[in-house]
């Protein structure tokens, strides 16, 4: 008997892998009223509902009493009551708490790659199954991203590619992780609220590297850099410059000097033009792509005409520096960008600083919700060099104001917004102003801030923004959705 903790996406998919097993579980949420308990009763019915209160009190009740697992979801905090008590007994009793990640790895019936870091995690994972597909693996893709890993299972194909959060990565032990490849992309500050500090957020992220066949690292990231030293795996680097080779690695993936080719060792594998994905940060996340294919397909993969065409075929996923729309004004136009996948300051400044570089004429960027704990210096230097004006939202808005407002010393106009849709009319109005004939101004969307005080996730936040836009831009202008040019 399994007691599942959460009934969100992971529960139900947790419940659908028991049930195909065979095995008897109950479910356990700790939103009372507000958990989805109707659409659970309708899948699993209702002796899998657990009928008492979550604590250490449930492991005596007769409805648990043949216990002998729990898979805990990701979005619970293992540390806050009642469920640290409940957690606390378990162990004590020998009762093993596993995420649906770890119960996943356990029983992967096929190789897998697994995909971390603070930013750029959802586009590798798409990039990297789209270049497998075209090399002509059948790919079951999802964890973190679209489908949760339990679910994979019923269909794994030749290989898993899946997406690992640090919540995932909590409950799982390091020891039982067995990738054909790894890569943690970068880290930069994110859930600080619930890890409590960098370094234990860092040390999350490093289980999928310690017994992995191949790890996949970012040479330009000291932290990272640091985790290859650890793990006895074949390293592959990747790099926005050529890096030295302190790390040991079999291979080394960069940038040309030109900054945009992408080279393995001493080859240039593709041109500039052969990348659709905008940015400088794209093509490091590229890199790294190209790197969990050669360590799961082979090199000569990698030359194959299909996934060539796969590549340049993968223009990005939504909400990340998507165009939305075009506002003609003062013989330039206002663009407005949706980047609310921007959850963490690292991303945000990613999007600021890559803007910039790639010659808009000037920027009013959106920001704010909650701040999970990050500090704001970073993203607070970037909006100062690079901003117009900054329109302030959510329920952090006031720490982020103020060290905007330290920061910046009164040089940069910030309007505190009651709603997304008011800080894009306060946005366009700013960004319009500073159009010239044949400038573009843009309209940034990089919130830095989870979404949840004020929208349902990101993907609600960003269609919120969207059509806000729209309703400014004239919708005869609006081109279907297509990349932003920014740094290169
Ligand atoms: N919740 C409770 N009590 C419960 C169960 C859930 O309060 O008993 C709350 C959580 O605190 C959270 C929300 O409900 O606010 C959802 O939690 P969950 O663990 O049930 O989430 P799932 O629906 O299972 O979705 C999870 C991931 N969500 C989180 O980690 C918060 C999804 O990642 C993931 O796609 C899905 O599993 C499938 O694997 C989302 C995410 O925001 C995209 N991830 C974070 C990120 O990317 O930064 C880590
Ligand atoms: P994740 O799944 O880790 O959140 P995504 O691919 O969804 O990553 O991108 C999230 C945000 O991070 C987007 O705003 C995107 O523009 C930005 N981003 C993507 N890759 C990188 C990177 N390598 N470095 C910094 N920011 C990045």
């Amino acid at each position: 008997m399994k007691l599942i903790v959460g009934m969100g996406q992971t529960g139900f998919s947790a419940g659908r892998f028991f049930a195909r097993r065979g095995e008897s579980f109950v479910a356990a949420d700790t939103r009372g009223a507000n958990a989805p308990r109707v659409a659970w009763l309708d899948a699993f019915g209702a002796d899998t509902v657990f009928d008492g209160e979550i604590g250490a009190a449930m492991l005596d009740s007769v409805q648990l009493r043949a216990l002998d697992g729990i898979v805990l979801s990701p979005g619970l905090d293992s540390a806050v009551e009642p469920l640290a008590g409940l957690l606390d007994e378990a162990r004590h009793r020998g009762i093993p708490v596993e995420s649906d990640i770890a119960v996943a790895l356990r029983h992967a019936p096929v190789p897998y790659v697994l995909i971390t870091g603070s930013n750029g995690k959802s586009t590798v994972t798409a990039l990297t199954a789209e270049l497998l597909t075209a090399a002509g693996y059948r790919v079951a893709i999802g964890g973190n991203y679209g489908t949760p890993a339990l679910d994979l299972l019923a269909e794994p194909g030749d290989v898993l590619v899946l997406e690992v959060s640090s919540f995932q990565l909590e409950a799982c032990d390091p020891e039982a992780i067995r990738a054909r490849a790894a890569t943690v992309l970068n880290i930069s500050a994110d859930h600080l609220d619930r890890h409590g500090s960098i370094d234990a957020y860092a040390a999350l992220k490093q289980k999928i590297l310690v017994h992995a066949e191949t790890v996949v690292i970012n040479a330009d990231d000291a932290r990272v850099a640091a985790m290859a030293t650890d793990s006895g795996a074949r390293v592959v680097t990747f790099s926005a410059g050529a890096s030295d080779d302190s790390l040991g690695a079999e291979h080394r993936y960069y940038l040309d000097a030109d900054g945009e080719s992408l080279c393995r060792d001493d080859q240039v594998l593709f041109a500039g033009e052969d990348l659709s994905l905008p940015g400088a940060h794209n093509r490091m996340n590229a890199l790294a792509a190209l790197g969990l294919v050669e360590a799961v397909a082979g090199r000569a993969a990698l030359d194959g005409a299909a996934l060539r065409a796969a590549l340049v075929a993968f223009t990005g996923l939504p909400h990340r520096m998507q165009v939305v729309c075009r506002w003609p004004v003062n013989g330039g136009e206002v663009r407005f960008i949706n980047d609310s996948k921007a959850t963490n300051v690292g991303a945000a400044v990613a999007a600021i600083d890559g803007l910039a570089a790639g010659g808009v004429a000037g920027q009013v960027v959106i920001v704010g919700g909650q701040a999970k704990g990050q500090s704001f210096e970073e993203l607070a230097a970037a909006l100062k060099t690079h901003a117009l004006g900054v329109a302030l939202i959510g329920v952090d808005a006031d720490r982020i104001e103020s060290v905007l407002a330290s920061a910046a010393g009164g040089t940069l106009p910030i309007a505190r917004c009651e709603s997304l849709e008011a800080a894009v009319t306060w946005a366009a109005e700013k960004a319009s102003a500073r159009v010239s004939p044949g400038r573009q101004v843009v309209v940034l969307l990089s919130p830095a801030c989870a979404s949840f005080d004020q929208f349902r996730g990101y993907a609600d936040r960003g269609e919120h923004f969207a059509r806000a836009a729209e309703s400014i831009c004239d919708p005869r202008d609006v081109p279907a959705q297509v990349s932003v040019e920014v740094a290169s």
